[in-house]
This record gives structure tokens, C-alpha cells and sequence, in this order.
């Protein structure tokens, strides 16, 4: 075949695009461990933004990525670029509103409320970068696609809108002023980690934290330090340092332990720590006791606050600290109903976990994705025990191989960030997931994928039950692979009622711990009713009332997560009256009003504290 002179540099320019697909996909640099103990410059605050429905800001008339187009030239990201050249501009950032970070658009304009899309955000900021310093600009969570710029330039991009991703921006700072563009889009497609499907609100833009970070040029990257696997008397874990400087003597101190240890790093910048126990309190959600633990190396230094406990299944038992358990624990969203929106910060954070300490909950399920740093963070210094989870909801495309590489990759990062919070027993690889042979290879593989990154935590996954006749079955083969039972069951509410939902027996395969992920029933808060009534505050009290008595009925009962501890929104839930775009599930309400549920399950975990003292 002979090519003209026209198509052979049109295949040319398609293989430098597919060049730059490639590498900006790639070009995020892996995690610092610790972000908030780092030398950190905020980049919150007001960020001027630009709706772009049709992504004009990204797209040349034909349809071409600019940033993507041989020439690189164009796109919202190159504002001052263009403006020098004098070329006609459609936008201006100066000119544009602005709305706050960390904050997902929804919330924050009425036009934007139901808005799945392109939006640009732009943030200018000073910095005075050090020669002997390196620089890292990191995002908490961006939903769902982010295409970072800085000063002009593509930094990369990064998919999955729950997990933190940074750059290396060394060199590319200017000192003096900067500016940072993000274009991040929440558009949701069918092989994506969540699907298109889901019972929650797809709140877009920057939802987290943004953080110019300064290290040393050698710097502790990332490290581990936690009890071994069940082991009260060794704490286990490894030291990784980053930059030229790779061999050095690097000390752990945890001085209140009387506890002090060098390690020495090799080529690699590795060192595994192994370090004997004498006396220690563990950490308990009625004692969240946190060290200071001080990592020292010859280049860097990085103090972080570490609790010590060991979690592992006996039976049908869940053992904290080699002691039994029963998990008094309660589902929740990232979404203050207040605003309603995403969480914006700690004060968010607290009052969500303050609340479920009001109910007596030792124990919080972070659903259906994860939630941020700080919020487990705090679950540490709260002493609430958590079930931390990745957006593998529903139907996923199981037979997509790279949509199993985001699901795997939305996972280590969680894993990676939290792995030192003593609050995380549980690593939830999905939740809901219907049975079929892809599906089982694709969770199995999740499976394995997390006990490799982390032998000391539990495994497990929300699963489904069926019913024959008045069984509840109980049977996922995935359940062979997990370290606890644990399943969504809506008896009263999806199936049968408050009155005949008694009738049910639980038939479960395993012999191990059960801990119910779901349970639940909606009601508007103020109507009042018959407990027959539903959408009233009683139907939902005497179903929890009735759930109580069939699930006592399972002999290995050790917990439940009920959903959910507040009333949430969502597009799915459309019951003018009593919905209106909100799951109405919630033992509070959108108005921080505590339903009647909300006592009945208090009781009940007030009961099941004197009884597992
Ligand atoms: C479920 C899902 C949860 C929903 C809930 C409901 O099983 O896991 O995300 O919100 O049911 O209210 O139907």
C-alpha cells in the first residue's frame, strides 16, 4: 500500500498523541506517606471556575485534544500563553465565579446541582521553591477525571474520584506567583470505577484538600508501622526513602514506648523494621491511644501519631487486642446533609462521627468509597473501629481488564494512604456485587490483591443473599475467600414487611464471624404513623426492632452496620413527597433531626456493650 505524503504525517500525529495519552496517564509520582506532617502550603480557598458542557476549553472544533495536538497549542489551561499572543479568547478565568475548595460543584451553585461534566478550576498562589528541595502538588480527591495544569503546562491526569494523586513539580514552579488549572469532569461511563449506576449523588469537582508539599531532595516517601500480624509483641513494618541519597541510617523513636531503633536503608532506599514490644496500650475504641512516632533519617524527618492494636477472626470470633468483639457499628456517606454536600473539613467530619458515638457505635463502615485522610484520621483519635471500601458497586464491567486496573489501583491507594491508622480493620473490596463467574475472578483477584499489600488487616466485601421460600441463603463462593460474613439484607423493607418478616430464617454457608453491612427502612422524619405505615418513623423503629430479634438468632453475630446514620442524597430516589432526591434510610434526618430508629438502635448497643465488657 502506498501512503501519501498527507497520510503518513497524519499517522505520525496520531502516534504522538497516543504517545502522550500514554505517558500523561503515567505521570503522577506515588504517594508521601503522611501528607498532613509534611512542610505543606494550602491551596484551598476560592478557585474561579469555568462551565464547559460541550469541553471546548479541551477540544479543538474537530474534536482534538489540544493538549493532545502535535502543535500543543490551545485550551483553557494556556490562559496567558494566548493572551500574549493577542488570539480571540472566549473565557476569562479573572471574570469568572468562583466557588470554595475542598467542595464539590453541586452544592455550590443552583445551575450546577445536577451538573455531570467539564468544569475548569483555576487557583493562583506564591511560591518560593528551594534548589535543594523537591516539590510535590497533591490532590485529596478530584471526581471523577482531573487533567492538571500548572503555569501553562500538562502536569497529567488521574482517574477515580475518591483517592489522593500528586505531582512532582520540582523545577516547574516559578518563584514568585503560579497557577494552578484543573479540569475535572464527573461524567459517568459503564467501565468505570463506579459505574454509571449507583445510589448516590455524583458530586463533581476538587472534593479534598490541595497541598503544595516541600521535602528534602532525599525524603522518607513512604513508611509502615504497625503491631505484626496478630502480635501484641512486635511492631512490624518497613522504611522507604526517596532521592539520591539512598543509604543512610534512618531511627525510629516512639519515646513514650520507650521505644528506639535504627534501621539501616539500601540501594533501593528500603529498610524492613522489626521492633520487640516490652510494655505498650494498645489501642481500643474505648482507649484510642496514639503515639508519637518520630522517623529520623540523616536527610529528613517526619513525626506522625500511630495507634497500636491487633485485629484477627478466631471462629465466629472477631478479636481486638486478642479480645472478643461485637461491632456496634453504623453505615455513612461522605456528605454532610447540612450543606448538602460533600464533607469540607473536620468539622464536617467530627459532627458525622460524633453522632454515631451518640448512638454508642464503636464502629463506622466508610461507604461505598473512600473517604478522605482526615476523616480516618480523626476515627483514630475518636476510637471508632472502621470498614474502609472501594467503589466496586454493582454491576462493573467484570470482563475489562482496565477496568479492573482502576478498581485495583482505587484500592492500593487506600490501602497505601491508611495504612497506618489503627482505626482500619476492614478492607472492603466491593459491595453488592451479583454472582457470575467474571465477577468472581475479578473480586478474587481484588482479594488477593489486598492481602498482598497487608497481612495484619481483615478482608471482606458486601455481599448479596437470596431467598427460598422463608431462607435467607446466604452462599457467595466469594464468602471462601473473605474473613467475615457479611451481606445486605432489606427484610421489611425490598421484601416482606414489619409484620411477616419474623418469619425468616438466616441459612450462612461460613463458618465465620457475621457482620450485617445493610439493613434498613426509610421515613421522613416528623411523620408519624402505625407501624404498618411506611415512610413513618415507627415502621422504621419496629423494623430495627424486628431486625434485632432475627439477627440475634445467628449464632456468630459480632456486628452490623445498619444503613445509615444519615438521610442522603440521591438521583434514584424520587418519591415527591416523601424523597425528593433523598434516600430517606438515614437515623437522622437532612436536618440533623435523630429519628425514633436512632434510639432504638442506641439501646441496643448499649445492651450488646455490657454484654461483650
Ligand atoms: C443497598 C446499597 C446502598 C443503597 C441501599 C438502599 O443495598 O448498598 O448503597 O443506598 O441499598 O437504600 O437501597
Amino acid at each position: 500500500m502506498m501512503l501519501s505524503n498527507k497520510s503518513l504525517k497524519n499517522l505520525l500525529s496520531l502516534f504522538v498523541i497516543l504517545l502522550t495519552i500514554n505517558s500523561a496517564a503515567y505521570c503522577q509520582s506515588s504517594l508521601l506517606q503522611n501528607i498532613y506532617g509534611r512542610n505543606i502550603q494550602s491551596l484551598n480557598g476560592r478557585w474561579n471556575y469555568i462551565i464547559d458542557p460541550y469541553e471546548m476549553g479541551y477540544y479543538d472544533y474537530r474534536h482534538m485534544p489540544f493538549d493532545q495536538s502535535p502543535s500543543g497549542k490551545g485550551g483553557f489551561y494556556d490562559d496567558r500563553k494566548q493572551k500574549d499572543k493577542g488570539e480571540l479568547i472566549e473565557y476569562n478565568f479573572d471574570l469568572s465565579p468562583n466557588m470554595k475548595v475542598p467542595g464539590d460543584w453541586n452544592s455550590q451553585s443552583q445551575r450546577l446541582e445536577l451538573y455531570e461534566g467539564t468544569i475548569w478550576l483555576r487557583q493562583k498562589f506564591n511560591a518560593a521553591p528551594q534548589s535543594d528541595k523537591k516539590y510535590f502538588l497533591y490532590f485529596g480527591a478530584v471526581n471523577y477525571e482531573a487533567h492538571v495544569y500548572l503555569n501553562g503546562k500538562k502536569l497529567g491526569m488521574h482517574k477515580g474520584g475518591f483517592t489522593p494523586f500528586q505531582f512532582d513539580v520540582t523545577g516547574k514552579l516559578n518563584k514568585g506567583e503560579n497557577f494552578v488549572v484543573v479540569k475535572a469532569d464527573n461524567k459517568r461511563f459503564p467501565d468505570e470505577i463506579p459505574t454509571v449506576n449507583t445510589d448516590w449523588w455524583n458530586y463533581g469537582g476538587i472534593t479534598r484538600d490541595v497541598l503544595l508539599a516541600e521535602v528534602p531532595a532525599t525524603h522518607i516517601a513512604d513508611y509502615k508501622i504497625q503491631l505484626a500480624k496478630n502480635s501484641l509483641t512486635r511492631i512490624e513494618g518497613f522504611i522507604q526513602l526517596e532521592g539520591a541519597q539512598k543509604l543512610q541510617s534512618v531511627t525510629i523513636n516512639i519515646p513514650e514506648a520507650g521505644i528506639k531503633q535504627t534501621v539501616t536503608t539500601d540501594i533501593s532506599g528500603r529498610a524492613a523494621i522489626s521492633i520487640p514490644v516490652k510494655k505498650m496500650t494498645y489501642w481500643t475504641p474505648e482507649a484510642p491511644k496514639l503515639y508519637s512516632v518520630e522517623i529520623t533519617g540523616a536527610t529528613d524527618k517526619i513525626t506522625d501519631r500511630i495507634g497500636f492494636r491487633t485485629i484477627e477472626t478466631r471462629g465466629q470470633d472477631i478479636l481486638l487486642n486478642g479480645k472478643s468483639i461485637f461491632l456496634r457499628g453504623i453505615s455513612m456517606h461522605d456528605e454532610n446533609p447540612l450543606i448538602p454536600g460533600r464533607l469540607r473539613g473536620q468539622g464536617d467530619m467530627r459532627m458525622m462521627l460524633q453522632w454515631a458515638k451518640e448512638m454508642s457505635c464503636n464502629y463506622v463502615r466508610l461507604a461505598h468509597y473512600p473517604h478522605s485522610e482526615e476523616m480516618v484520621r480523626l476515627a483514630d483519635e475518636m476510637g471508632l473501629l472502621v470498614w474502609a471500601e472501594v467503589p466496586v458497586y454493582w454491576t462493573i464491567s467484570w470482563q475489562n481488564a482496565e477496568t479492573y486496573n482502576n478498581a485495583e489501583k482505587q484500592l492500593s491507594d487506600l490501602m497505601i494512604r491508611d495504612k497506618n491508622r489503627s482505626s482500619v480493620i476492614v478492607w472492603s473490596v466491593g459491595n453488592e456485587t451479583p454472582l457470575s463467574d467474571p465477577r468472581l475472578l475479578f473480586m478474587s483477584k481484588l482479594v488477593a490483591k489486598a492481602r498482598s499489600l497487608d497481612d495484619t488487616r481483615l478482608v471482606a466485601a458486601a455481599l448479596e443473599i437470596h431467598r427460598e421460600g422463608n431462607s435467607v441463603i446466604v452462599n457467595d463462593p466469594l464468602g471462601e475467600k473473605l474473613d467475615l460474613v457479611s451481606f445486605n439484607e432489606y427484610a421489611g423493607w425490598y421484601w416482606s414487611n414489619t409484620k411477616d418478616m419474623l418469619n425468616y430464617k438466616f441459612n450462612i454457608k461460613y463458618d465465620k464471624p457475621v457482620v450485617i453491612t445493610e439493613f434498613g427502612a426509610d421515613a421522613l422524619a416528623g411523620y408519624h404513623a402505625d407501624d404498618e405505615t411506611r415512610w413513618s418513623e415507627e415502621y422504621q423503629e419496629l423494623l430495627y426492632k424486628n431486625q434485632f430479634k432475627m439477627l440475634t438468632a445467628i449464632g456468630g453475630l459480632r456486628g452490623m452496620t445498619p444503613w445509615i446514620l444519615v438521610d442522603f442524597r440521591s438521583p434514584r430516589r424520587q418519591h415527591p413527597y416523601f424523597q425528593d432526591f433523598w434516600n430517606r434510610k438515614g437515623l437522622i434526618s437532612e436536618t440533623g433531626k435523630k429519628k425514633k430508629a436512632f434510639y432504638t438502635l442506641k439501646s441496643f448497643y448499649d445492651e450488646m456493650q455490657t454484654k461483650y465488657k
